[in-house]
C-alpha cells in the first residue's frame, strides 16, 4: 500500500498517474487542506477538488484546477452585483462548494470528500490532511495575508516573508492518515511534486506524522516539483527564492530534512545532483504533459521505491 502526500496541480497529476497503476485498496491520497479558505460564505477546498476532479477525469486540463467545459453565468451575475470576482468559481464547480459548506453543517470534511469521490467515480481513496480546519498565512512585505488574497488576489506579487498555519498546532491528523501509518501493508510514502513549502510541509507537520512516518521503516520517496531551477506550474520557485530555500535537489533534500531516502529528479538537474549523498537519486523526465507522462512517472517512482531499503536514521523534521 503507498501513501501519497499531495496538493495543488502537479500533486494531483502524479497521484493521478498512481491511481492509474495501482489497484484502490493500494493507494492512499493525503491531500493539503491549509489552502482551504471561506469566500463568499462558502468553504472551499482547491486541493481536495483538485485531486478528485483530475481522478474523476473531470478537471480542467489547462488551468489543472476547476472543471473542464465551465460555463462562468454565476461569475458573471456576482461582477454585475459588484461582488468579489477575483476568485473564480464555475457554475458547475459552485455546486461542490455550496453541497460541502451545507454538509460540513453536521459532517466532517473526510465524509464528505469520500462521499464526493463515490459520486464522481473515483475508487481511490481521497483523504484530507486533517478534519480541523488550518489556514495558511503568508507574511509579506505588505503585511500579513491569507494565503488565497497573496495566491490568487495578489498574484504573489508581495514578497514573501514567512509562512505560517493558523490551527496546525491542534489540529489532529485525519484517520485516514493515521491508518496508513499504521497500515501493516504500507509499503512507501511517496511525496508528490507540490508545493514543499505550502503543500507538503503543513501535511508533515501535524502532530506526530513525522515521527509516525520515521519509525514505519518505509521508504519515503519525493518527486521534485522543479526543473532546471525553476517551478513546473505556479510561483513555487519565486515562493522558495524568497524565502532562500534552494530550488535544487540539494535543496529540497535540506528542506526534507533527514526524511527521504530517495528522490525523483528531472534530467535538467542531473549535474545538481551528482554530490548529493544520504539519498539515492533516480534521474528521468518529470514534466507531466499529459496522462502518458503521468503513467510513467508515477510507474518509475513505484519501482524506484521498490529497489530502495529505508534508512535506519530518518531525522524527524
Ligand atoms: N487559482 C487561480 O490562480 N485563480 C483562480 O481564480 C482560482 C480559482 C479556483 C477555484 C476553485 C478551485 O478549486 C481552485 C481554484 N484555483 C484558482 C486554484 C487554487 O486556488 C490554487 O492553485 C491552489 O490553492 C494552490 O494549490
Amino acid at each position: 500500500m503507498i501513501l501519497a502526500l499531495a496538493g495543488g496541480v502537479g500533486g494531483a497529476r502524479l497521484a493521478n498517474g498512481l491511481a492509474t497503476i495501482l489497484p484502490p485498496e493500494e493507494l492512499i491520497i493525503v491531500v493539503n487542506t491549509g489552502d482551504d479558505f471561506e469566500h463568499l460564505g462558502l468553504h472551499i477546498s482547491p486541493d481536495i477538488d483538485t485531486v478528485t476532479y483530475t481522478l474523476a477525469g473531470l478537471n480542467n486540463p489547462k488551468e489543472g484546477w476547476g472543471l473542464a467545459g465551465e460555463s462562468w453565468a454565476f461569475m458573471d451575475a456576482l461582477k454585475r452585483l459588484g461582488g468579489e470576482s477575483w476568485f473564480q468559481l464555475g457554475d458547475q464547480d459552485m455546486a461542490t462548494h455550496v453541497e460541502r459548506t451545507w454538509r460540513l453543517k453536521t459532517l466532517p470534511l473526510s465524509a464528505i470528500t469520500t462521499e464526493f469521490c463515490a459520486r464522481l467515480g473515483v475508487r481511490h481513496r481521497v483523504a484530507p490532511m486533517t478534519d480541523d480546519p488550518v489556514r495558511t498565512l503568508v507574511e509579506t512585505d505588505e503585511g500579513q495575508l491569507a494565503f488565497q488574497d497573496y495566491f490568487v488576489r495578489r498574484r504573489c506579487a508581495p514578497r514573501l516573508l514567512g509562512v505560517s498555519f493558523a490551527g496546525l498546532e491542534t489540529a489532529r491528523p485525519g484517520a485516514a492518515l493515521l491508518s496508513a501509518l499504521a497500515d501493516p501493508e504500507l509499503s512507501a510514502i511517496v511525496i508528490c511534486p507540490s508545493n514543499p513549502l505550502l503543500s507538503i510541509r503543513p501535511i508533515l507537520s501535524l502532530a506526530g506524522v513525522t515521527n509516525l512516518l520515521s519509525r514505519r521503516r518505509v521508504p519515503v520517496v519525493a518527486v521534485s516539483p522543479f526543473i532546471g531551477g525553476k517551478s513546473v506550474k505556479g510561483p513555487a520557485a519565486k515562493i522558495m527564492h524568497e524565502l532562500n530555500l534552494p530550488v535544487t535537489p540539494a535543496g529540497l533534500l535540506s528542506f526534507y530534512d533527514g526524511l527521504l531516502d530517495g528522490m525523483v529528479i528531472d534530467r535538467a538537474d542531473a549535474d545538481l545532483a551528482d554530490s548529493l549523498t544520504g539519498c539515492a537519486m533516480l534521474v528521468t523526465d518529470t514534466l507531466m504533459r499529459n496522462h502518458a507522462d503521468q503513467d510513467r512517472l508515477a510507474s518509475e517512482t513505484l519501482d524506484f521505491t521498490r529497489q530502495l531499503s529505508p534508512r535506519q536514521d530518518h531525522k524527524l523534521m
